[in-house]
C-alpha cells in the first residue's frame, strides 16, 4: 500500500464532528506520534485529545513535555464518553491492560504484530520507530512540520532506535533527514541533557563520596534511599568515568536492598553475573549492560547469620558483601 493510500484510508476514518482520543504508553516514540495524529487531524475533526496511563518519571521525558508543549490528559482524568474515535499509536490494544478501556478505530504501531482489531491497522515492525512512520504521514499529507513537531518526531527516532545504534531502517534514516531541517537543535540538546533534578544532586554526592573502585569496577552503597531510580541515575553516571566497565550501586528501600548494575556491554553479561551472584538470595536479572537485584532485608540478615540487618548496621558489611559478590562472578578476579 502506498503512503498516500494509507493517508487516506486513515483520514477516511473521521468526519468534522468526531471527537478523537489517542492512547498512548507515553515514551519519547509515542509522545511525538500522537502529536503528528494531532497534527493530521488538525480542521478535520471537532477535537483531539490525547491520553496515557504511565506514569512519566524520567526528567528527559518530563523536559520533553514541557519544552515542545505538548498537551496530554492523565486516563484518570479522561470521561470516554465524551469521545467517539479512538487511536492507538506506538503499542497494539493487548499491549497493555489499560488499552484494553477502548475499542480502536485506528492501530499505528511498529512493534510486532500482535493484534490487528481495528478498522485500519498500520503495523510495520521492519521500522525502528513509530515516529518515522508518521513522518510519512505528514510527509505525503504535505504538511510542512512545525519546529516542536520536527524535533518531537526526531527524539522518538533517536530514542527507539537509540541514535541509530540499533534496529533502523534506512525509512528511519530518511525520516530523519527530512525533520532535521525543521527540528531545533537546541531543543534537542535541552531534552537530552535533561537526566538529573536537583534533588538528585545530594544522592549523587552521597554515592561518589561513599564510593569504592575495585578492577574498574565502580561501587557505592548508598544506605536508606528514598527512590531506587537515584540508584538507577547514579549507576549510569559512574560509567561516564573514562575507565570504569562495570557500576554497581545500591541501598535499601522498601526492607529491600537494591542493587543496580550497569556494564559497557563489552564483557561478561551484567544480567548473568547478578543471577549467578545473587539469584540464591534474590530477585536478580537484566541483560548484557544493564540488570537488578533485589534482596529481602529478612534473608539477608539469615545470610549474614542475624537477627536484623537495616541500614543501622555497619555500611561495609553490606558494602563489602556486594563487592565480593560481584567481584566472584563478574570476570577474572585479579586480587
Ligand atoms: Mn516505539
Amino acid at each position: 500500500m502506498s503512503q498516500i493510500h494509507r493517508l487516506e484510508k486513515f483520514l477516511s476514518l473521521f468526519s468534522s464532528d468526531n471527537k478523537v482520543l489517542v492512547v498512548i504508553n507515553a515514551d519519547p516514540d509515542a509522545i511525538a506520534s500522537a502529536t503528528a495524529v494531532k497534527r493530521l487531524l488538525w480542521r478535520k475533526v471537532n477535537e483531539v485529545k490525547v491520553t496515557y496511563f504511565n506514569e512519566i518519571i524520567r526528567p528527559d521525558n518530563l523536559t520533553m513535555l514541557r519544552v515542545l508543549d505538548i498537551d496530554m490528559i492523565p486516563i484518570k482524568k479522561i470521561d470516554e464518553r465524551k469521545f467517539d474515535k479512538f487511536v492507538v499509536v506506538d503499542s497494539q490494544p493487548d499491549h497493555h491492560e489499560c488499552f484494553a478501556m477502548f475499542k480502536y478505530d485506528a492501530i499505528i504501531d511498529h512493534h510486532p504484530f500482535s493484534c490487528d482489531c481495528a478498522d485500519f491497522n498500520d503495523i510495520r515492525p521492519e521500522y525502528g520507530a513509530c515516529s518515522t512512520m508518521m513522518t510519512e504521514y505528514i510527509k505525503a499529507a504535505d504538511i510542512k512540520p512545525s519546529e516542536h513537531l520536527a524535533t518531537a518526531l526526531i527524539m522518538g527516532i533517536k530514542t527507539d532506535t537509540k541514535g541509530f545504534l540499533r534496529h533502523a531502517a534506512m525509512e528511519d534514516v530518511r525520516a530523519f533527514q527530512f525533520l532535521y531541517r525543521y527540528a531545533n537543535p537546541s531543543l534537542i540538546a535541552k531534552i537530552e541533557n535533561a537526566e538529573l533534578r536537583e534533588k538528585d544532586l545530594d544522592f549523587l554526592a552521597k554515592a561518589i563520596r561513599r564510593k569504592k573502585i575495585s578492577n574498574h569496577r565502580v561501587y557505592s552503597f548508598v544506605g536508606k534511599i528514598e527512590n531506587p531510580d537515584q540508584c538507577v541515575i547514579t549507576a549510569d553516571f559512574f560509567m561516564k568515568i573514562d575507565t570504569a566497565n562495570w557500576s554497581v550501586v545500591s541501598g535499601i528501600y522498601d526492607k529491600k536492598l537494591v542493587i543496580i548494575v550497569r556494564n559497557d556491554g563489552l564483557r561478561k553479561s551484567a544480567g548473568k553475573a547478578v543471577k549467578e551472584a545473587f539469584d540464591f538470595i534474590g530477585s536478580a536479572g537484566g541483560h548484557r549492560s544493564m540488570a537488578r537485584v533485589e534482596i529481602k532485608m529478612e534473608d539477608l540478615a539469615k545470610e549474614f547469620e542475624t537477627e536484623k540487618v537495616d541500614e543501622s548496621v555497619n555500611d561495609s558489611v553490606i558494602s563489602d558483601w556486594i563487592i565480593e559478590k560481584i567481584e566472584m562472578h563478574a570476570g577474572i578476579k585479579t586480587a
